[in-house]
């Protein structure tokens, strides 16, 4: 800057001419912290003060515009000066002010420029408002602001959406007023000389008259609070923006309460844990070392999991070579390959010459030996120890040397499988799940010989598939299916003891689950779970647990496999669902012959059992250390399993209960049956220290 003037560490002032320029370079993000907040209020003083600027240009060092508020600061005592106050301050300035956008202006970000008189986007940049999907709304004039320039419509559907939107059609919006290319240093010069020559108007938008109409807040309330009736915020987010007809100072203060009213949430909590959550499973060490290269992937097996994975990689522009053992599991693994892509088209996601070059990045082949020059072979075959180790043992001798061999298996165990091979510090498990080119989490399986290069290998590959990567150690089921496994067994321990099926589901949903376990089992087939049950039963079942299949296995005996059929716990006709009452009498049935009086349960008293045992298993996985830290858990179930992501996942929701409490829980349960229901030794220390799972996470 010619003449730089350093306010505090992340914010200084220069002249250029008549120009003003203000950089905060606050890296990462810009995020408005309390330095900048601070170090933003001097040097509007300082620069209104002094009265020689014509113009005041805002623009940011770094990679982005302001990205928001600082979140690590929320749920602290606030600090002054707050970013209202500065915002207000900004268009109250008897110079123009305008703010240079680059990268993303999100939250507090395009709020501050929402307050400037003028807001030019570098080209590429992007706007938004995304409060909402960290449990808040935007509490610096957003809601006010924004629709008196762009209208309701537009306001209210950037704020409930949260999304980024394009410089382009801010543009179109006057959400921005201009877009212009070059550094941000430059664009605020010339942008500053076009305001200077009249070129760029600049307006307060405080003194803009929003348009409004009460029909579209009413019919989107209602839209909202159907779309999601758990949450909080975007209920409040419309309450807001309703304000905007009354002047600045008084809508400000409506949207202040509702910001104070989402912050004290649970569900503000839960979110922005996992915000930080999905960003702290890569952030170990053993995600970041040297890794190895992905240029050619190989994917065994053409079924479900086998081309959802394909899908994923291709999409990620990486070339894949499927190879099935017969044609026609070869052409139908390309037609589901295809399908998902064109799935793609038609959501608008890829166009059609998108799809067919990503097409063109498939070989396949009915021979192993076309994987010879792969980078990473990614198995995804029937789940069998004997077909696993054959494979494994053919591709230790197909594979280049320093080819990273993936089994996806979901359950099985990597070292027995490794130790096939001449090579196990090139064995890892890759546990995608289904659909594999949806679903974001994958799993990264280290076995005892894993070398450090191939898993951070699997860290590289999640974050080339946009997927959020896990590390998990060996064991049966690794950190989800574990745990999985643990607690479904509860849900039918409820059926038995009185609860109906339908009971259940309606109950899991009240706490957040997009669909109630039964639905789940008859959307999936209730088949495979009979198939898995048998297995289990052929390998010999334990005799301290109580078996909880017998009903599931009865429905199963009838033909009954859910919508497939046409009839599972529930009928399928032509309307919603309804509870399949043959269902009912089976239970009846099963419980006068195991001797059982039911039991009434409250929806609270089944989401206590099923979270405690959900709990309880998830306490063992970080105590054995199968995952590295609760937050780990927290992200497989967030990404993995639909758990809802208010709650912050089983551990994060956890301490909002406590470990004594769960301690008593448990002790209480075991009452009924001491083998299913065990205090982990990790929750009863807890219990006594008087700690948490969030202090495991640091
Ligand atoms: C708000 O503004 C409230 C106001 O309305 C009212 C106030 C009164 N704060 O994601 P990345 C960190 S609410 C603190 O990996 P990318 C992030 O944790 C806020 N830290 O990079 C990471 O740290 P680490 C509304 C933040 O390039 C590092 O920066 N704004 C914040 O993939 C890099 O982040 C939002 O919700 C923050 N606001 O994506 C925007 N943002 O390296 C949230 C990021 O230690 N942020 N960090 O892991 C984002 O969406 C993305 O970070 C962004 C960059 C798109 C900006």
């Amino acid at each position: 800057m010619a003449e730089a003037n350093r306010i505090n560490d992340v914010i200084s002032t220069g002249m250029e001419g008549d120009i003003a320029l203000i950089c905060i370079d606050n890296p990462p993000v810009n995020a408005t912290g309390q330095a900048v907040r601070a170090g933003l209020k001097e040097a509007m003083e300082g620069l209104v003060s002094e009265g020689r600027a014509k113009v005041i240009a805002i623009y940011c060092a770094g990679r982005t515009f302001v990205a928001g508020a600082d979140i690590r600061e929320f749920g602290k005592p606030p600090q002054a000066p707050g970013l209202g106050d500065v915002l207000s301050a900004i268009e109250g300035s008897p110079i123009p002010v305008i703010s240079i956008i680059h990268g993303t202006a999100l939250g507090g970000g395009y709020e501050l420029a929402l307050s400037t008189h003028a807001r030019v986007a570098v080209e590429g940049a992007r706007i938004g408002l995304p409060e909402v999907l960290l449990g808040l709304l935007p509490g610096a004039g957003g809601t006010q602001r924004l629709p008196r320039l762009s209208g309701l419509a537009f306001a209210l559907d950037v704020i409930l959406s949260g999304r980024q939107v394009p410089a382009k059609e801010a543009a179109a919006k006057g959400a921005v007023d201009k877009v212009m290319a070059g550094e941000p240093r430059d664009v605020a010069l010339k942008a500053g000389q076009e305001v200077i020559d009249g070129t760029l108007p600049t307006r307060r938008t405080d003194l803009i008259e929003a348009e409004y109409d009460r029909k579209v807040i009413d019919d989107t309330l209602a839209g909202v609070k159907k779309k999601n009736p758990h949450l909080i915020s975007p209920v409040k987010c419309v309450e807001a923006v309703a304000a905007c007809n009354l002047p600045l100072e008084e809508g400000l203060k409506v949207e202040r309460q509702c910001f104070i009213d989402c912050m004290n949430t649970p569900q503000r909590a839960g979110l922005i844990h996992a915000f930080f959550g999905e960003r702290a499973v890569s952030n170990i060490p053993e995600a970041k070392g040297d890794h190895r290269p992905l240029n050619k992937i190989g994917v065994i097996g053409g079924g479900t999991m086998g081309s959802g994975i394909s899908t994923a990689c291709l999409t990620a522009g990486i070339p894949v070579m499927l190879v099935e053992v017969k044609q026609e599991a070869l052409d139908r693994g390309v037609a589901t390959i295809t399908k998902n892509l064109d799935g793609a088209v038609s959501r608008g996601k890829m166009s059609a010459d998108k799809r067919d070059a990503t097409l063109a990045l498939l070989s396949t082949s009915l021979e192993m030996e076309a994987l010879a020059d792969v980078d990473l072979v990614i198995e995804a075959v029937f789940e069998k120890m004997e077909i696993k180790k054959e494979i494994f043992e053919k591709l230790d001798r197909i594979c280049k040397p320093g080819a990273i061999l993936a089994s996806n298996t979901s359950y099985l165990d990597v070292n027995q499988i490794a130790a096939v091979t001449k090579r196990p510090e090139d064995v890892l498990g890759l546990h995608f799940f289904s659909p594999a080119h949806v679903m974001r989490l994958l799993e990264i399986v280290q076995g005892e010989k894993t070398a450090a290069d191939v898993v951070a290998t699997g860290f590289r590959l999640a974050a080339n598939l946009k997927k959020v990567g896990v590390l998990a150690q060996v064991c049966d089921g690794f950190i989800g299916n574990r745990i999985l496994g643990h607690y479904s067994k509860v849900i039918a321990y409820l059926v038995l003891d009185g609860a109906s099926p339908q009971q259940v589901d309606d109950a899991l949903e009240g706490f957040g689950l997009a669909m109630g376990p039964h639905k789940v089992g008859d959307l999936a087939g209730l088949d495979i779970g009979y198939m898995n049950r048998q297995r289990m039963k052929e390998e010999g079942l334990n005799p301290a647990e109580r078996y909880g299949g017998v009903v599931a296995d009865r429905i199963a005996e009838q033909g009954w496999y859910g919508r497939k059929t046409g009839k599972g716990y529930y009928v399928y006709d032509a309307g919603a669902p309804v509870p399949n009452e043959d269902v009912a009498g089976i239970i009846d049935a099963v419980r006068a012959e195991q001797g059982i009086t039911p039991k009434s349960f409250t929806e609270q008293e089944i989401v206590d059992r099923y979270m405690t045992a959900m709990i309880s298993e998830a306490a063992r996985v970080v105590e054995d250390g199968t995952a590295k830290r609760p937050v780990d858990v927290d992200m497989v179930f967030l990404f993995g399993y639909g758990f809802p992501r208010f709650r912050g996942g089983p551990l994060h929701y956890a301490d909002t209960i406590g470990a004594a409490e769960l301690v008593k829980r448990i002790e209480a349960y075991a009452k009924e049956d001491a083998h299913y229901w065990q205090v982990p030794e990790i929750l009863r220390k807890m219990a006594a220290d008087g700690t948490t799972f969030a202090d495991l996470n640091s």
